[in-house]
């Protein structure tokens, strides 16, 4: 991936004494750590296929930084650095163009790809829930919605069916197997509909990608704050809660293709509940607080959905680096979806 000479120079990174490494395993957007002058900065390029308006990310980047300025003064939250001219991001049109923004490297700080203990899904989901509690007094409905419809697991499904309409026919007998596990569990979608329709579920400030790398860790594994605010936009609490149990609960990641390797590590589960219940206790009505296991069925099953749907799009959204790539993806979060519901939690 191409990083043009004028956002290098728009950050003062031009010149024979930058080194650049590519960073990261994100499906999106492109991350690089940039070397200067002795220090470290996070440089990112997003995906304006995915992010649609980058200036709606940044926008709501500056209004929550403003507000935990004045309401939580002792949050530590990594602001993106400004560059030349002013701005948070740096817009550059052309194919070979795009939006991007540089943070500072945190001293000290490091991220993880996997969370390998109870004690690290715990940090993680404390930080997560902190989060969406200091900001409990912003009106999330004022945020600008960065992808429509994000976790909308009813669109999700109605785009499934479409794809079964008008995707490829090849890829459509493929995977007829997937498929029918897909709508035998379509009550995970009613149940979505329920809760929409609940007013004990409120709608906050929700962070929509609670994988264990966007989370900041010290040297003693104590985690310091959440990263990467792009999809932050109003939620539902089972969002953060259940993409943590989708990718903190597994033995394996979704990329791994011997299933008989995925199991469900019960202490992480249990884990995210007290982690995430620590900070967010009082926020969370009693109907919420009987969510927590549809909160990973239900994002298990979308991230299923999701892959499912996109291989039979010919992998338009996630790509593919080998042949049934989102397939073997899909199969990989539905067995996992099997292990998490035989669970008696
Ligand atoms: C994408 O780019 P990354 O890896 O952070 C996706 C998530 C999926 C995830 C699956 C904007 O996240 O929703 O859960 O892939 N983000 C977007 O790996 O679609
Ligand atoms: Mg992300």
């Amino acid at each position: 991936m191409y990083i043009p000479q004028a956002v290098l120079t728009a950050y003062g990174f031009a010149g024979p004494d930058t080194v650049i490494n590519a960073f990261g395993t994100g499906l999106i957007n492109h991350t690089w750590t940039v070397t200067r002058g002795g220090k470290k900065y996070i440089l990112q390029r997003i995906n304006t296929q995915v992010f649609l308006q980058p200036e709606a990310i940044a926008d709501n980047i500056s209004r929550i930084a403003a507000y935990l300025a004045e309401y939580a003064p002792d949050y530590f939250f990594a602001a993106p650095v400004i560059a030349a001219d002013g701005k948070q991001m740096i817009t550059i049109e052309g194919e070979l163009g795009g939006s991007f923004r540089v943070f500072p490297f945190v001293p000290g700080s490091h991220s993880k790809e996997v969370a390998t203990s109870a004690n690290q899904a715990f940090e993680a989901a404390k930080q997560f829930g902190r989060f969406t509690r200091l900001l409990s007094g912003f009106d999330a409905q004022t945020l600008h919605t960065t992808i429509p419809s994000f976790h909308d697991l009813s669109l999700r499904y109605r785009q499934f069916l479409l794809a079964l309409e008008q995707g490829n026919p090849e890829r459509i007998r493929q995977s007829a197997a997937l498929i029918q596990q897909i709508k035998e569990q379509s009550q995970l979608v009613n149940r979505f509909e329920e809760i929409q329709n609940d007013p004990g579920f409120r709608i906050r400030v929700t962070h929509h990608d609670t994988k264990i790398s966007n989370v900041l860790f010290d040297e003693q594994d104590h985690a310091l704050c959440v990263i990467d605010l792009d999809t932050v936009m109003p939620g539902y609490f089972i969002s953060d809660v259940g993409d943590m149990m989708r990718t903190y609960l597994p033995t394996v990641s979704e990329e791994e293709k011997d299933f008989s390797k995925i199991d469900v590590r019960e202490d992480m589960y249990h884990a995210i509940v007290k982690g995430y219940l620590s900070e967010m206790d009082e926020e969370l009505s009693a109907a919420e607080k009987e969510s927590f296991f549809y909160a990973g069925q239900f994002m298990i099953y979308m991230q299923a959905l999701r892959f499912l749907t996109d291989h039979i799009n010919q992998d338009l959204y996630y790509g593919a680096s080998y042949p049934d790539h989102n397939l073997v993806r899909a199969g990989n979060q539905l067995v996992l979806l099997q292990k998490l519901t035989a669970m008696a939690l």
